[in-house]
């Protein structure tokens, strides 16, 4: 563990809500860095994720984690359960909710779950740079008289507008405790689970609609060279053989589309020259294997 000063102050924020919200924006926003992926399609997040950040004596462990929805497969069903399992291990819940969509059904499903969460809960109404003012009020007004919130922000997570309000609330609620990371990480997540992260979002990108569904990265190799560059090998699992002529494209093209533009982030956040070698693979059922759930921190329960 880290020497820290006495009377230091260390904790974990939940970050939850419905897919698409803005959760893994926010935390991105609140770090300063992207470490967690983002798209404009649902379920992005597949894993809870910590970000580290570690302002004077307080450290706060902020944990992103899958969109909260109805789930169908035994692979959502665990990415909804890790959510709720990060609230109830968390000293501050924060929900985040798209203001645009308001309290709609999703919302809805987590409000009636939410009650018995123990942590201080904070509701962060995101997205307000596109949403005109008198719309915000009433919803702000509604969400007070639920009872249930002991504070409410309204923010853009994409603009980083308000976010420093919402870290400077939660630092009142970090319990006196030694850091539990160094003050330089930013994530306790290892960079090839990451790498994997980066490919399967630019997959996420590139591909139509249902195909990122079915589809998962997997880093068998990061290595670096003796040059100070990275070969890093990943596999791009696919539940179906017929995925993946899509996936890989006319002549490879697809396939190029989303090495190249991997490479390229992978290469901005690492700050070193990557190689990256990608490979397309079958592995039917994937989303149902329990030794991947497990090595995504997923229960198959
Ligand atoms: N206009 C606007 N867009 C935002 C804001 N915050 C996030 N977004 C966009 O909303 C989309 C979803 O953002 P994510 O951060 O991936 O949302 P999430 O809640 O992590 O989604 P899941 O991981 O799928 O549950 C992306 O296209 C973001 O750019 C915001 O404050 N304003
Ligand atoms: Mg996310």
């Amino acid at each position: 563990m880290t020497q820290s000063p006495v009377k230091s102050r260390c904790g974990f924020v939940a970050i939850i809500g419905a897919p698409n919200a803005g959760k893994s924006t926010f935390m991105n926003g609140a770090l300063g860095e992207k470490i967690a992926i983002v798209t404009p399609k649902v379920q992005t997040t597949r894993m809870n994720m910590r970000g580290i950040l570690t302002e004077g004596d307080t450290q706060m462990v902020f944990v992103d984690t899958p969109g909260i929805h109805k789930p169908r497969r035994q692979f959502d069903k665990a990415m909804v359960n890790a959510a709720w399992q990060a609230s109830s291990d968390a000293d501050a819940v924060l929900l985040l909710v798209d203001a645009q969509k308001g309290f709609n059904g999703d919302v809805q499903r987590i409000l009636a779950d939410i009650a018995e969460v123990k942590a201080p809960k904070i509701l962060v109404l995101n997205k307000v740079d596109k949403m005109p003012r008198e719309k915000l009020l009433p919803l702000m007004g509604k969400a007070g008289a639920m009872g249930v919130f002991d504070h409410i922000f309204a923010i853009s997570a994409l603009k980083n507008d308000r976010i420093k309000d919402v870290i400077k609330c939660l630092k009142g609620y970090m319990p006196e405790e030694p850091f539990h990371y160094d003050p330089e990480d930013l994530t306790d997540t290892p960079m090839r689970v990451i790498a994997a992260e980066v490919t399967r979002e630019r997959a996420f990108m590139l591909l139509g609609d249902e195909i990122p569904y079915s589809v998962n990265v997997e880093t068998v190799g990061y290595v670096v060279q003796e040059d100070g560059s990275i070969r890093i090998d990943q596999n791009i699992l696919l539940e179906r053989d017929g995925q993946k002529k899509i996936v890989i494209g006319k002549g490879g093209s697809m396939l190029k589309k989303i090495g190249e533009q991997a490479r390229k982030a992978l290469s901005e956040m690492t700050g070193a020259e990557v190689h990256l070698f990608l490979q397309v693979k079958v592995r039917e059922g994937w989303a149902s294997d329990p030794h991947l759930m497990r090595s995504l921190g997923l229960s198959d329960k």
